[in-house]
């Protein structure tokens, strides 16, 4: 195979998983913006993900968020799914919107509020086998707000105790992915802050325990490819939630605030063999003041630019730059690479799929937009907490 020829079958197997919260409402803790056409449930959210899957060719499975997409029949759910041409994908956890969860939920001070978080992680798990996803992912709101509030190392202990309850419910083929955040909500400490408590967390648990790296969950600055490269290093990279921030955990489109850093995460991806593991690309993100399905088109595709630059990195070249030292070289071997236009490559590969090359053009055309907003109407459009 010419080199090219094998960046392009790598394009074509790509994989992006959207969540499904994407497609409905959100906003601030200022304003919820509704917009026309959205979802009200999680079968036309899954309609809506069809969409970008159709049009982009790599974007195949959707992230559930229990209990926003809470359905009697989770099998039924699968086979509607599959009947899109979508598989579904990680099941995301919900321990922060339960007036109960005020001081936490696993790390929680009462062992009743652990135990009532702990069995809501476990029927995670049982909708996993329903479903056939691989994946839960964990996302712990838990943290405190002021010094001396609570026991910074005991919330540590339940924390490490709640996840091994879990664990030992995952079955052969499944996996826990454990996500960070520095802040938010809580503001003065959270029990799982960085990459380096998740993986001590995860490395204690076993194989089947990941990180995940949401991209808005750091601090300004911070040397995210940096993570990855270790991550991956230690096979402890689960997977990423893409998004882009400018301040905090802005949840904006992947790409759009930084694609200088997004091209350099995917660098070191392929670098160290996760483009062809089990790293889980999902995003994680939420469109409150943009058309929702065009712009989860644009974030895909946001990715495959990135992704397309990075294989196009002369490796080669930017290895024997490094060992000769030759750092104006090495430089320049990775800014060619991502100064290269990939559009007409990936315009290529998408007509090579059997799709239309533009693909934003593509779903204006379809007349899908006009139709759920004539279509939907009436009843209880999804949003933050529905
Ligand atoms: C938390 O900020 C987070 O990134 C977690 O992944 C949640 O599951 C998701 O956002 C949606 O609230
Ligand atoms: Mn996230």
């Amino acid at each position: 195979m010419t080199e090219l020829a094998a960046v392009k079958s790598a394009l074509k197997t790509q994989a992006v998983e959207t969540p499904s919260w994407a497609y409905g409402n959100s906003g601030t803790r200022f304003k919820v913006f509704a917009q026309q056409g959205v979802p009200r449930t999680p079968q036309e959210k899954l309609a809506d993900a069809a969409q970008v899957h159709a049009h982009t060719g790599v974007a195949p499975t959707v992230a559930l968020h229990i209990p926003w997409d809470k359905v009697d029949d989770y099998g039924a759910l699968a086979k509607y799914a599959e009947d899109h041409g979508l598989k579904l994908g990680a099941i995301n956890s919900n321990t922060f919107q339960d007036d109960d969860y005020k001081l936490g939920s696993i790390c929680h001070p009462d062992a009743a509020v652990r135990r009532k978080a702990l069995d809501h992680l476990l029927e995670c798990v049982d909708i996993m086998d329903a479903t056939g996803s691989r994946d839960l992912k964990l996302w712990f709101a838990d943290g405190t707000n002021y010094p001396g509030q609570d026991d910074l190392r005991a919330r540590q202990d339940r924390l490490a105790e709640g996840l091994a309850e879990v664990y030992q419910r995952l079955g052969d083929d499944q996996r826990m992915l454990l996500e960070y955040k520095f802040f938010e909500p809580a503001f003065y400490s959270t029990d799982v802050p960085d990459w380096g408590t998740a993986y001590v967390h995860c490395l204690k648990l076993g194989e089947k325990a990941q990180v995940v790296v949401d991209t808005g969950h750091h601090a300004p600055g911070t040397n995210i490819e940096f993570i990855v490269a270790t991550l991956l290093r230690e096979n402890k990279l689960g997977g990423f939630d893409f998004n882009s921030r400018f301040y905090a955990d802005d949840d904006l489109m992947v790409g759009a605030a930084d694609p200088f850093q997004l091209f350099r995460i995917m660098y070191e991806v392929i670098r160290g063999g996760g483009y062809t593991s089990d790293v889980a690309f999902m995003l994680d993100q939420c469109h409150n003041i943009e058309a929702k399905i065009p712009a989860i088109i644009r974030s895909v595709m946001n990715v495959q630019e990135a992704t397309a630059k990075a294989l196009l990195v002369d490796r080669d070249a930017l290895a024997a730059a490094q060992r000769d030292g030759d750092v104006l070289a090495a430089n320049a071997a990775l800014m060619d690479a991502y100064n290269t236009d990939v559009r007409p490559l990936l315009a290529e590969v998408r007509e090579e799929m059997g799709l239309d090359p533009d693909p934003m053009a593509a779903y204006r055309r379809s007349g899908w937009a006009e139709k759920i907003v004539e279509e939907r109407v009436g009843g209880t459009q999804a949003g933050w907490g529905a």
